[in-house]
């Protein structure tokens, strides 16, 4: 009996029946694990894992249905395919609504898992659960403790005192990539301040150069050049300038050597480690309070150009070593301590920043590089263009560009500055003072320091009990069972780090897991398994992950082959953004909007199918669409033909060697399983979908036509479709595969093929007359019907001219071969 949904939107056959059907059967058949020793070439398919945050909406399904509708049609081509699942579930969203709920951290994260693995089942997707992945399990969780121990062996995890992002509110620090343009806590807006604590980080910055290089891999040029401007590599010269009165210099980072003339002051960042020793008595006070305000202000109010140019002078000098003047020292907080050598040469005649701070403290500005037809008069900004060089004594009248690197050979020569290269990232601080992560395994001891905590004794487990208010210090701080632990070296009392992991370092490796989930022995993953199905041949995802998630997972590959773990450096090989969906108003879809389309709803009424078709006919995948009910509408009219088309097949009681149709079917068979096969294979679902539509809405012409009927092509077509629509609504193909007489599984079929030369129209030779004379000939499609063949026919200049506007009283059509306009 049909259901009262179903009946409401007039459906023709009963989704909720089909899904559950097919999704049990494929399950207890295991039709979608993977096999590790199937000869068939391999290829992985990654989908993002989703966040444990609740249950899934449109825009989860958005990610996942395409993927897999993909990751279907390579199995049909006879890969052996890998397309995994699994949830990433430490972090601080967990533990916040720990808070206020009330609840365990692990307990709400268990629980959305369950929530949402079902979901996820409801999609009908390839995924091989057997590989599920949750990575707040100590089996999974005991591997990152793992490559920690790995890293700080290799000096790739270390300890320092650093000026880190704090946010109050959350009470923790935050990676640079966690605060928003704004300067604000990405999770819950707050603005962020500097403060100094010990942390823990990993050296990224050890492979900045080998990050910018992409080759290898085909990803969006988009991501690379983000991931690329986060390195930020820039290429300067280091000079030295020595301090008066003292043995010692201080270096600047400057891409500007030319400008070397037109120093007049020196900038240190309030944090440079000199900057208590030149300051004078006098300065002091001002010194220490100028330093405090700055601690307060995030990197990028500091680095605004609109930003107050304020600072202060430390009363000491120090020395141009090419002109031997004497340059009078600052600290202002546009200069950072982090990058370069947190010193600049300040040249306010070239760079606006240092012309603001210039005018500000009263400062004489000097021209070194002049700007066409300059006159000596004062500049009214920077000139910040290239030029010919003045007031630099032998350099004048060089083209700045050679100037650079004239002067950087003089200082190279005389050993006071050489080429250098610097880098804008970071090295990734993986320190969080909160209970919801891994563990960091590292023990400190009184007598041996920094203890790493020994291989055979991982998993150091996540304690059960612990106070969640945050109050800037890990949770773990306050349990005792936890914390104390005799030292592995001298066995003395001692206590363990309690700080726990960035998530990032999650799903930094997790494409490696999924190849032997179940590892358990003393690697994280089996090496032989690895090196069968990695790297991942398609990852998708959303592009808000070009900088943090991205960026990581190739930093662990290439520390990870460093560490002879695995033999190569890239994890994802092609990587493929999807767009987003929006709501039915063409906005973002949030709560507050109320425009959030439910899936859950959506499959109940309509099957999981009709979801999955729509959303890939919305429009071309990478640019995502907005979510229109009437479009999926569409979508189960469309179904219900095809639904009733299989009612047509079969009917052979007067078999004829040929219909009418047989050619035109043919040539439309063929070119839609070449468009349905060239679109998938880039993703342009959307028009795959359009022309399986025209090619139901042929059938049925046919199909009603009871003679036409009797010809075997229209079954093999009827097949075809069936096939080509598996991928996307593997659903009702399976179950109409089996009314129609076939073996199961339609998912293990092979992918139709075509004949390129039955894809494409023949053609013939049109003549044209008039009065009977041959006046023009054109090539048209074969069977190119009589109303447009003289539409063509009208459109040849050569006749337009000779008609000279007059109109035939008299059409002569053969078919196929020629037309005689009649005139007077
Ligand atoms: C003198 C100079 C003259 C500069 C001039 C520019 C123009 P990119 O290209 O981003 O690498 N700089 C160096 N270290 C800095 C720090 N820690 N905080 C803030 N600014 C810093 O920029 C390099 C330039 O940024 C350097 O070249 C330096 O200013 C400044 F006409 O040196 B320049
Ligand atoms: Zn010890």
């Amino acid at each position: 009996m049909p259901s009262s949904n179903s009946e409401s939107y007039n459906l023709h056959y009963e989704p909720h029946l089909i899904d559950k059907k097919w999704q049990t059967k494929w399950e207890k058949d295991n039709l979608y694990v993977a096999k590790d020793d199937d000869p068939r070439e391999k290829h992985y398919a990654l989908t993002m894992f989703p966040y444990t945050s609740g249950d899934l909406h449109v825009g989860h399904w958005y990610a996942e249905a395409p993927a897999d509708a993909h990751s279907r049609y390579k199995r049909m081509q006879g890969y052996n395919v890998l397309h995994p699942m699994g949830f990433d579930s430490f972090g601080l969203p967990a533990e916040n609504a720990a808070i206020q709920r009330n609840i365990h951290p692990r307990d709400w994260t268990l629980g959305n898992v369950e929530k949402m693995r079902d979901q996820l089942k409801s999609l009908g997707a390839t995924y091989d659960w057997s590989r599920e992945i949750i990575t707040c399990l100590p089996d999974y969780y005991m591997w990152n403790q793992w490559f920690f121990l790995k890293f700080f062996k290799e000096g790739l995890a270390y300890k320092g005192m650093a000026p880190v992002n704090w946010c109050e509110k959350d009470q923790t620090t935050l990676a640079r990539e966690q605060v928003d343009d704004e300067g604000n806590c990405e999770r819950c807006g707050t603005p962020v301040y500097q403060r100094d604590l010990e942390q823990w980080f990993f050296k990224i910055t050890d492979y900045a150069e080998e990050l910018l290089n992409h080759s290898g891999t085909e990803w969006p040029a988009k991501i690379n050049l983000m991931q690329d401007n986060w390195i930020g590599k820039s290429e300067g010269t280091e000079i030295d300038f020595p301090i008066e009165d003292s043995p010692e210099s201080i270096k600047v980072f400057t891409t500007r050597p030319d400008t070397i003339y037109g120093v007049t002051f020196m900038v240190l960042a309030p944090e440079h480690p000199l900057v208590s020793k030149l300051t004078t008595g006098k300065q002091q006070s001002i010194v220490k309070k100028y330093i405090a305000d700055a601690q307060k202000q995030t990197e990028i109010e500091r680095l605004s150009t609109d930003n107050n140019k304020t600072g202060v002078p430390l009363g000491s000098y120090c020395i141009n070593p090419l002109n031997g003047e004497r340059v009078a020292l600052f600290i202002a907080d546009y200069v950072l301590g982090s990058y370069g050598t947190g010193a600049v040469m300040g040249v306010p005649a070239h760079d606006q920043r240092d012309f603001d701070f210039a005018k500000k403290q009263r400062l004489p500005i000097k021209v070194v590089v002049s700007p066409p037809s300059w006159d000596n008069s004062p500049l009214e900004e920077a000139w910040t263009a290239g030029g010919t060089l003045v007031n630099s004594e032998q350099f004048n009248q060089l083209d700045n560009d050679q100037a650079k690197h004239a002067i950087t050979d003089f200082l190279n020569e005389h050993g006071i500055g050489k080429k250098t290269v610097t880098y804008r990232i970071r090295d990734w601080l993986i320190s969080r003072q909160r209970y919801w992560g891994t563990p960091i395994p590292i023990i400190y001891c009184k007598d041996c320091g920094v203890v790493p905590v020994p291989e055979q004794d991982l998993p150091v487990l996540l304690p059960e009990h612990a106070n969640f208010k945050p109050t800037g210090e890990s949770p773990l701080k306050d349990n005792p069972d936890f914390l104390n632990t005799p030292c592995p070296k001298c066995n003395k009392p001692s206590v363990r780090e309690t700080d726990t992991m960035d998530t990032f370092v999650d799903s930094s490796w997790y494409q490696f897991r999924y190849t032997s989930p179940d590892s358990k022995q003393s690697q994280p993953f089996d090496p032989a398994l690895v090196k069968k199905w990695a790297p991942v041949d398609l990852y998708t995802g959303g592009a808000e992950h070009a900088v943090m998630h991205l960026l990581y997972a190739r930093f662990f590959t290439k520390a990870l082959r460093d560490l002879n773990i695995i033999d190569f450096g890239e994890p994802f090989k092609r990587l493929f953004n999807q767009g987003i969906i929006l709501g039915e108003d063409h906005e973002k879809m949030s709560k507050s909007r109320g425009n959030v389309v439910n899936p859950d709803q959506q499959i109940t009424l309509l099957g999981a199918d009709a979801i999955r078709a729509y959303l890939m006919f919305v429009g071309p995948w990478e640019q995502g669409g907005n979510w229109d009910t009437k479009g999926i509408r569409g979508i189960s009219r469309w179904f219900n033909k095809l639904w009733d088309l299989k009612d047509f097949r079969n009917r052979k009681d007067n078999l004829v060697p040929e219909s009418s149709y047989s050619d035109e079917l043919t040539l439309e068979l063929n070119k839609t399983i070449k468009k349905v096969t060239t679109d998938i294979e880039n993703f342009h679902f959307n028009t795959a979908i359009a022309s399986l539509m025209t090619l139901t809405n042929l059938l049925w012409k046919i199909g009603s036509d009871g003679d036409s009927l009797k010809d075997n092509h229209w079954d093999e077509a009827y097949d075809s479709i069936t096939l080509l629509l598996a991928p996307i609504a593997p659903h009702i193909t399976e179950e109409i595969w089996e009314l129609t007489g076939h073996g199961y599984s339609i998912h293990n079929q092979e992918w139709p093929t075509w004949n390129e030369n039955l894809a494409v129209a023949k053609t013939f030779t049109l003549v044209i007359q008039i009065n009977g004379k041959i006046r023009d000939k054109i090539d048209l499609p074969e069977n190119t019907g009589e109303a447009e063949s003289i539409e063509k026919a009208l459109e040849s200049s050569k006749i337009q001219e000779l008609l000279q506007g007059a109109i035939p009283k008299n059409t002569i059509y053969v078919k196929n071969r020629l037309i005689n306009f009649v005139i007077d």
